[in-house]
């Protein structure tokens, strides 16, 4: 190689893959993170509701799919989540007279976000994308389907005190990890990732696994608030081989 290649290699490289250090040499090593029979991919509400077409897409949501499809390959534990709310939800700003959509409201519980109507149980809506491919997905959890109450994360209601059983479920497989990925990164997903770590999990968020709604900032709070939390941020090649 010439001098200037040479350069470039070093440079993208670095030391530790000069030095070779590991069993595989570093710089093609790309895929570093190997889930065990004690992890679990939690597939987050990749649902009609939440693509192109839905009743609140999120943007680029689709894209998603083929990408958890190819992660679940390595996993031994899927678990996926659906959004499911009876129609006129608290959450719907259809159910609050004068509000509008992206709005808030407080409610017993707090500040809610009003939502279009979306997810309603049962609905064409509510169903998962049709390309999602999760043959060993072992579990589905439905959320947010007491009427008063939404459920953002998939362990707790957004009361503080209603669980799912997702955390007691897992545990009693001898899940320790759990890698969170789906819709919405903001919302969903971010939720689901601080209570897995409230609940004693270690938690990944697969970031280009994921996409967020960004609702007045709301991503970037939401990676701050995982970051404090202990959720690592990773992506899908971290995994499976790109
Ligand atoms: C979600 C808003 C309302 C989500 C669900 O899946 O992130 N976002 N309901
Ligand atoms: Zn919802």
């Amino acid at each position: 190689m010439t001098t200037m290649q040479r350069r470039d290699f070093v440079r993208h490289i670095g030391a530790a893959g000069l030095l070779g250090l590991g069993a595989a040499p570093l710089a093609f090593a790309a895929a570093s993170i190997k889930p065990d029979a004690k992890s679990a991919l939690l597939v987050v509400d990749v649902q009609n509701c939440f693509v192109t077409g839905g009743t609140l897409p999120v943007k680029d949501g689709e894209q998603v799919v083929p990408i958890i499809n190819k992660l679940s390959g390595a996993f031994e534990n899927v678990v996926v989540t659906q959004d499911w709310h009876t129609a006129g939800h608290v959450s719907f700003a259809s159910a609050h007279a004068g509000k509008k959509p992206f709005e808030t409201t407080k409610l017993g519980y707090g500040t809610q976000v009003l939502w279009p109507d979306h997810c309603v149980q049962g609905s064409a809506d509510a169903a998962l994308h049709k390309d999602l491919a999760l043959p060993k997905a072992q579990l589905i959890i439905r959320k947010g389907y007491h009427q008063g109450t939404d459920s953002y994360s998939a362990f707790m209601e957004a009361d503080g005190k209603t669980s799912t059983g997702l955390a007691a479920y897992l545990k009693a497989h001898g899940v320790d990890t759990v890698y969170v990925c789906g819709l919405a990164t903001d919302f969903c997903v971010a939720w689901t990732a601080l209570d897995a770590r409230k609940a004693g999990f270690k938690a990944y968020v697969i970031e280009d696994a994921s996409r967020g709604i960004d609702l007045n900032g709301s991503l970037k709070a939401a990676w701050e608030k995982m970051a404090k939390a202990g959720v690592k941020r990773i992506q899908s090649a971290d995994i499976v081989a790109a």
